[in-house]
């Protein structure tokens, strides 16, 4: 039952805190991530559906993923996982928000041959909310490790502010930023791990993905969560362009529904 929670450790909370990022074993059963790569495969053909291709095969961007987002609004089997209390649960206890919203979803697929690393960067600035405390689960469908792209998280980079956003094909070094000359890429966390396990990351956690070396996808599924009463600020995003949000507008209601 993708339903059931799973309580955190006071460690895991305390870690998610003070570094901005936490990986957690085993959040899906070995069975769990089979199913969840078989909706997967299904999601990823969908054409004209409700979720969204951001590039096609070719496309300099599909080097660095081949990425679909709001997988959920197209089929049943993503919505299940998507939604699933599980997460956001889990997501409820790391950031101690009262509730937890979904703002979407993404499958994160690097495909073999002239994989791009992803480069580093935080996710806040890319996203239309007014206050921090967002954050991402990423959930590994393959074993990952540095040959096929697992991430790189750097230990407290959260504690500082909202950086711009980097172009993913053309990236400019994020460290480089005045506003990033405390952070230090030298203490990176090479996040290897095993299908079905996850790690969380804060939207202000600096981050990178190897490129994959291999000669099969790397499949992953991240979801984005955000606490209950974030705050639309305008800027344009594929999830809430065309809504008629207004800033300062609460992201609820049924396309961003409270899971915990
Ligand atoms: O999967 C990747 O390559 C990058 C993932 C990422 O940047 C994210 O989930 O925020």
């Amino acid at each position: 039952m993708l339903d059931n929670t799973v309580k955190l450790t006071e460690e895991q909370v305390s870690y998610y805190r003070e570094n901005g990022f936490v990986q957690i074993d085993s959040i899906l059963s070995k069975e769990e991530v089979e199913e969840l790569r078989g909706y997967l495969e299904e999601t990823m053909g969908v054409q004209n559906g409700n979720s969204t291709q951001t590039a096609a095969s070719g496309d300099m961007y599909y080097k660095v993923l081949n990425q679909r987002v709001n997988t959920w609004r197209d089929h049943g089997g993503m919505a299940r996982f998507v939604l699933s209390r599980r997460f956001a649960d889990a997501a409820k206890q790391l950031t101690g928000a009262e509730g937890i919203r979904l703002f979407h979803d993404h499958a994160l697929l690097k495909m073999p041959q002239d994989s791009k690393p992803t480069p580093w960067h935080q996710d806040m600035p890319y996203w239309p909310m007014n206050e921090r405390g967002a954050l991402s689960i990423w959930i590994a469908l393959d074993d990952v490790d540095e040959n096929n792209g697992c991430l790189m998280l750097v230990p407290k980079s959260q504690k500082i502010k909202n950086l711009k956003s980097i172009d993913l094909v053309n990236p400019e070094d994020i460290f480089s930023d005045e506003g990033a000359k405390e952070i230090d890429r030298n203490t990176a966390a090479v996040v290897r791990m095993k299908a079905g396990s996850c790690s969380f990351h804060d939207g202000l956690t600096f981050h990178y993905a190897h490129a994959n070396q291999t000669d099969k996808p790397r499949r992953a599924l991240a979801i984005i969560f955000m606490p209950d009463g974030t705050t639309y600020s305008g800027a344009n995003h594929i999830c809430t362009d065309g809504l008629g949000l207004v800033k300062g507008d609460v992201l609820a209601g049924g396309l961003f529904p409270k899971l915990a």
